[in-house]
């Protein structure tokens, strides 16, 4: 039997959970934070305001790193402290916004809490606006697609050399043994078809289903040509402002946005609902990590870099060019000497400067469109950078060996 679901604001709000978390944040000498929140959930609004802006405050008193757990769970009870008064009043959207930053910035301790009160508030906002349950269709609006199908038209926008090196192998309903013994032990990538059997490739097309699963929440997103340029931003908008931005073909002028990179499906749990994880990721037996997510327009870049993961990476909607070169010639494409930066390339591809970079002019390489329903394996280390050709919406599904540590 499932335990029912308990409610997330609750009264009195400090059950034993908040309580312990409370003496934790005592005991590193988060004291005018426990007053506050306890104040807050005695009913007093301005206390839990007080309180969220104190645990902000924390997160961002240095790096990422250093900041400790308790105060991102801190964070995640603030969070719902003000999400039980904007839900009180009746503002649902300014519920979800506060929820959704609990998510995205808190820790783990108070998530199924955060999750259902999300649960609950989208069940009866979806209710004001006369929505039906999450499968209910309308006539939908589908996601504008400005392809670039033609081969020269696609080669115009892509770095020199496109298309003329080593092109990916590509295998149709590839089976398991076939990927262990021929990609994976080998290390080489490889674009497999006719394995995507999912909601998403149809779901993921229809505006008003992905509006009425996810418009009203939070996400990050990136502003800008690509992450090493110096006018790139990050953004929170709603998944609503999103759709806009993409199917009104707004580039700003320092570049367009893209949601990249992100957790979305431990967010949002109606869009995980629509995804299979490949049974290729099994192999090796190792740690899946948490999925990603890549939607943007047409002319997303992410650079030139490596990550330590396996990876799938599945074309749910749309198309991309991705170009690959093994690890084994990582120095002839200079990579930064930051260690933040250490697994990106200097090497600006759409843009490359023959004098700076000489040993990167002539390197071999291998390239791809991946196709609306294909996935392209990665090995670990390999250096990618993508291109975006139509509005896209990719996964990323990158998962450890069984034999490297968990943390790599
Ligand atoms: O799709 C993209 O823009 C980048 C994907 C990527 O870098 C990855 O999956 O590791």
């Amino acid at each position: 039997m499932t335990a029912p679901d308990r409610d997330p604001f609750e009264t009195p709000t400090l059950n034993n959970e908040r309580s312990n978390l409370l003496q934790k944040i005592s005991d590193v000498g988060g004291y005018a934070y426990v007053n506050v929140a306890v104040q807050a959930a005695s009913g007093d609004f301005r206390s839990a305001e007080a309180a969220r802006e104190m645990a902000w405050e924390q997160l961002h008193s240095g790096p990422w790193h250093s900041v400790l757990p308790v105060w991102r769970d801190a964070y995640s009870m603030a969070c719902l402290l003000v999400a039980a008064f904007h839900y009180g009043a009746g503002d649902f959207k300014e519920a979800l916004k506060v929820l959704d930053m609990g998510l995205i910035m808190g820790g783990l301790l108070l998530r199924s809490d955060l999750d259902s009160a999300i649960r609950k508030i989208s069940t009866k906002s979806n209710a004001a606006k006369g929505l039906d349950a999450v499968d209910g269709r309308r006539n939908g609006e589908v996601i504008s697609n400005c392809q670039r199908s033609n081969e020269a038209e696609v080669l115009q926008v892509l770095p020199i050399r496109s298309l003329s090196c080593k092109i990916v192998e590509k295998r149709s309903s590839l089976s398991l043994e076939e990927f262990l013994c021929d990609y994976f032990l080998a290390g080489s990538p490889v674009v497999i078809s006719n394995c995507m059997n999912w909601p998403a490739r149809t779901k993921w097309k229809d505006l008003d289903y992905l509006k009425r699963v996810a418009g009203d929440r939070t996400v990050p997103v990136e502003v800008g040509k690509n992450y090493l340029c110096s006018e790139w931003k990050q953004e929170l908008i709603t998944f609503s402002q999103l759709l806009e931005r993409i199917q009104s073909g707004d580039s700003t002028s320092v570049g367009p946005t893209y949601l990249a990179q992100h957790p979305l499906f431990d967010q949002i749990s109606d869009l995980r609902k629509d995804i299979l994880v490949p049974d290729y990721c099994y192999a090796g037996g190792g740690e899946l990590r948490p999925l990603n997510a890549w939607f943007g327009p047409a002319g997303t870049v992410t650079p030139l870099h490596h990550d330590p993961h396996h990876n799938i990476l599945a074309q749910v909607v749309g198309r991309k060019y991705v170009r690959l070169y093994p690890a084994s010639i990582s120095e002839d494409l200079y990579p930064y000497d930051e260690s933040m930066l250490s697994n990106s390339s200097q090497v600006e591809l759409d843009d490359l400067d023959e004098k700076q970079f000489p040993k990167a002019v002539d390197l071999d390489f291998m390239d791809c469109v991946l196709e609306e329903g294909e996935m392209l394996y990665i090995p670990p280390k390999w250096w990618h950078y993508v291109r975006s050709l139509s509005t896209s919406f990719s996964v990323s599904f990158w998962w450890s060996d069984g034999s490297s540590s968990p943390a790599s």
